[in-house]
């Protein structure tokens, strides 16, 4: 029997391939540009931030297509920043999801192109959507492009790439994560609550509750480099490049990190319950994203 989580999945996965393949036909792009972007929007990403996004507007309301647009263009945002980040001039990966990352897939110059192209055609995809008011189109754009650009996901990236070879402090590498990895988590949980018209408190403590949430995702992150996931990312686990990164289980320990990671869920939930924002759904995410081993 499917857990209402397994569920909730699979119907999200379904929405966003259909939502995905609908770009293809209506985005009017040079064909090599859609293949890139489509290439790696559908190179099976487990869809994380708009199953989050989603979740949390149905804590709140029932019409989930109000949300869709959020959700996708969150997806495009994510998508292009895992492209630059496999580029030659950053990570410099083949693999990401077991596939071919775009720049091997294609080539430097498209794979650029195509980052560069989810990322504006994220913010068209709201700034398009006639569910929404001006107002609410407005404020999904302004904390998209706050928690994606040099404020948040950008500058965790830029301050990642300063802290490697360097030792770190368990606080540096928190700060790294919260930016690079939290704020999408951040905007995920918010959008989905400030479209399901919670209040001002509710908000403040999913807010809580995505900080948590995003902390707890990047340990678990951490600990599958070390207990090794053949899968993940397509890279052999402590791989050279991994060598020299701080994590959490290097500062802590594999044990401690563990703790943490636990330590964080039970406070994720603590805020969700805070939030009014219990279901199961979202309970059952915290520990997905705790247990998950890929
Ligand atoms: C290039 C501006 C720019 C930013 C890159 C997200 C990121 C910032 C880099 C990716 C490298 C990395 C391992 C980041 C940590 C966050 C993380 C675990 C990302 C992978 O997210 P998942 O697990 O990926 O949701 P899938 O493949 O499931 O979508």
């Amino acid at each position: 029997m499917d857990t209402p989580l397994q569920k909730f999945i699979l119907e999200i996965q379904e929405i966003l391939d259909e939502e995905f393949s609908k770009l293809y036909s209506v985005m009017d792009a040079p064909s090599l540009l859609k293949k890139s972007m489509l290439y790696s929007l559908e190179a099976g990403g487990k869809r994380i931030r708009p199953m989050l996004l989603i979740a949390t507007y149905k804590a709140y309301k029932s019409d989930i297509q109000k949300v869709l647009s959020s959700a996708t263009a969150l997806e495009m945002i994510h998508t292009y920043s895992l492209i630059h980040d496999d580029l030659p001039a950053m990570d410099n990966d083949d693999y990401r999801r077991g596939k071919l990352t775009n720049h091997k897939a294609f080539d430097e110059a498209t794979a650029i192109l195509a980052g560069d192209a989810l990322l504006t055609h994220s913010f068209y995809l709201i700034a398009n959507d006639t569910l929404l008011s001006d107002s609410e189109k407005v404020h999904m754009i302004r904390l998209l492009s706050l928690y994606s650009g040099p404020n948040g996901m950008v500058a965790g990236q830029v301050l990642d790439m300063e802290a490697e070879n360097d030792p770190i402090s368990i606080e540096q590498l928190e700060q790294i994560h919260v930016l690079k990895t939290g704020e999408l988590i951040k905007f995920a949980v918010k959008a989905g609550a400030i479209l399901g018209n919670a209040t001002k408190e509710q908000i403040q403590h999913l807010e809580t509750f995505s900080y948590y949430l995003g902390l707890l995702f990047q340990i678990q992150d951490d600990i599958l480099d070390v207990i090794g996931n053949t899968e993940k990312l397509g890279k052999a686990v402590g791989s050279d490049e991994d060598q020299n990164k701080s994590t959490y289980p290097k500062l802590l320990g594999l044990e401690n990190a563990k703790k943490q990671r636990d330590a964080y869920a039970g406070k994720a939930k603590a805020s969700l319950q805070k939030a009014g924002a219990d279901t199961i759904i979202l309970m059952e995410l915290v520990d997905y994203f705790s247990q998950r081993d890929h």
